[in-house]
């Protein structure tokens, strides 16, 4: 990098990419991928989609539809690229912005958008789309991730997991206890981090002295750092990491290079604190114009399946705009249900006081 360099800009010579900002592929001698045309094509599908959704998202907060929104804008590669790699088998953990892997357990967007509404507490069964509801404590997913690939461990069973966190992330403790675990239990465990190169307003070089992926070697098991813009690098490396996972080769972490296009959610304001040139150079390494340019020189799609894409992001936008708005509100008597399995005293008594409280209203 020169000295000069946006930060974090300059791809790092240890990076896995198997296609280049200008839409080239290259070939890497440890991760390869064979995709048909066919594949490749659902894949920016995916991508085309998960923007529109987040763009969605965000106009309707902004119109006041939604309490806040945490975008994935220029992240769209890494999650799907490492969503598309697990089987239905694997159980994903995600934090708040994994709207992408969501798209890909098959998740309607509109039970995030309910989350984020506040009309629902996660809104889809973790057990039917093995996909754990949103974690907004940071870290703390990472432990609940690796005793479920511990019961994996004991059930014998053909699956893995894989846990998604960011940068800042790093710096929990829960996240290091969880790598400590992992390891020694030989967990069959992916720790995707997606290093987007800030955690609200603290940068990168507040959370580690080292490349992240270089952390893993200290807790004793393999790191790797991948192009978290490039979906077929992401699709590969993550795919062979819960391969290994399955095999009982234990953990890996993927550090995904990446960057938070957007600002941290939607109650963040990134120009108090990062400069515009960083996010203008980011730009030219967008996961979708890649994939756009890539498919474009070599034949693989013409205007009309790039039409026919972007004509099904809008329905796509349009219906879960729709649906959103046609959300039913919930009864305050939503906010005490299923916080404990059996009656609670305590929570009998603070139903009673709060509904005593509503009630002073309607007198
Ligand atoms: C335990 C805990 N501490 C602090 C916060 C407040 N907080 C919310 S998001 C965030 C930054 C997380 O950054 P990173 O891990 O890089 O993820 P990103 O938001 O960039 O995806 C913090 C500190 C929190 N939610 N949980
Ligand atoms: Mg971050």
């Amino acid at each position: 990098m020169t000295a000069d360099a946006p930060r974090g800009v300059d791809a790092p010579p240890e990076l896995v990419q198997l296609l280049t900002p200008e839409g080239e592929r290259v070939e890497h001698p440890d991760y390869d991928i064979e995709l048909t045309t066919e594949e490749v094509r659902s894949l920016y599908r995916d991508l085309v989609l998960v923007r529109r959704i987040d763009l969605e998202a965000v106009a309707l907060q902004r119109q006041g539809e939604l309490g806040l929104w945490a975008s994935l804008l220029g992240q769209e590669a890494a999650q799907v690229g490492s969503g598309r790699a697990l089987t239905d088998a694997d159980m994903a953990f995600p934090t708040y912005r994994e709207h992408g892997v969501a798209w890909c357990r098959d998740v309607d967007p509109v039970k995030l958008l309910g989350l984020f509404r506040g009309v629902n507490h996660g809104g889809w069964d973790p057990a039917e789309h093995n996909f754990h509801l949103y974690t907004i404590v940071i870290g703390s997913q990472t432990l609940h991730a690796v005793g479920y690939a511990m019961g994996i461990q004991r059930d014998s069973a053909e699956a893995a997991t894989i846990v998604y966190f960011g940068d800042g992330a790093t710096s929990q403790g829960d996240v290091n206890e969880s790598f400590i675990w992992a390891s020694v239990f030989n967990a069959p465990v992916v720790f995707f981090c997606q290093n987007n190169q800030w955690a609200i307003s603290e940068p990168l070089e507040k959370q580690s002295r080292i490349p992240l992926y270089k952390r893993a070697s200290g807790f004793g098991f393999p790191g790797v750092r991948v192009d978290g813009n490039d979906v077929f690098a992401c699709l590969a490396v993550t795919r062979k990491a819960l391969q290994n996972a399955r095999e009982g080769q234990g953990p890996t972490l993927i550090e995904a290079f990446t960057y938070r296009m957007g600002a941290h959610t939607t109650s963040d304001d990134p120009t108090r604190y990062r400069v515009a040139d960083e996010l203008e150079a980011w730009k030219l390494k967008d996961p979708i114009e890649r994939l756009k340019a890539y498919l474009f020189k070599n034949q693989l799609a013409d205007q009309e399946f790039f039409d026919k894409v972007e004509a099904e992001a809008d329905a796509l936008g349009r219906d879960i705009r729709r649906r959103c708005l046609e959300l039913p509100n919930p009864g305050p008597e939503a906010l005490f249900q299923h916080v404990y399995t059996a009656p609670h005293a305590l929570l009998d008594e603070e139903r009673e006081q709060f509904f005593s409280y509503l009630a002073e209203f309607e007198r």
